[in-house]
């Protein structure tokens, strides 16, 4: 009867110290798993970064204008196509610089867009109905030249 007793207490004891240690176990394992997927959501965004370097593309291509409003309708119009985030077009050389993910935009969409707001490129003709509702400032010449270099 002692013994049984004082064995019961033993198993009892140990009993809760093994808990003690699973619980420890269990929080350890939890925080070593947050910190993996911390570091797994890292790597993957680092990835993603690159690729998204890797995918951007930088173009250059004539396009007709005047003045600083075509400026904003050329610009406006470029940037309206998916995957391009950066449109710059130069009144004096008759281009544009665009920055673009290409994965998502392609060189003729950005053309096309452009012409559909009434300017010419070098690959599309701007659309007429559009040219005509340009301002009287804005409507350039057909003949112009473009891409001028210095
Ligand atoms: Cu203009």
């Amino acid at each position: 009867m002692w013994r049984g007793k004082a064995n019961n207490r033993v198993v009892t004891i140990k009993f809760k110290t093994m808990k003690k240690v699973i619980l420890s176990m269990a929080i350890i394992a939890a925080v070593g798993m947050t910190s993996c997927k911390n570091e797994a959501k890292k790597e993957t965004k680092a990835t993603t970064e690159s690729l998204e370097e890797m995918a951007m593309s930088k173009a250059t291509f004539g396009v007709r204008g005047n003045c600083g409003m075509c400026k904003k309708t050329i610009e406006k119009a470029a940037k309206s196509v998916e995957g391009v985030s950066n449109a710059n077009w130069d009144v004096d050389k008759k281009k544009i610089d665009v920055s673009f993910d290409d994965t998502k935009a392609d060189i003729t969409a950005i053309h096309n867009a452009i012409a559909a707001s009434g300017y010419d490129t070098e690959k599309s003709t701007g659309n007429d109905v559009a040219y005509k509702e340009l301002p009287a400032c804005c409507k350039y010449d057909h003949t112009m030249e473009m891409s001028i270099e210095e």
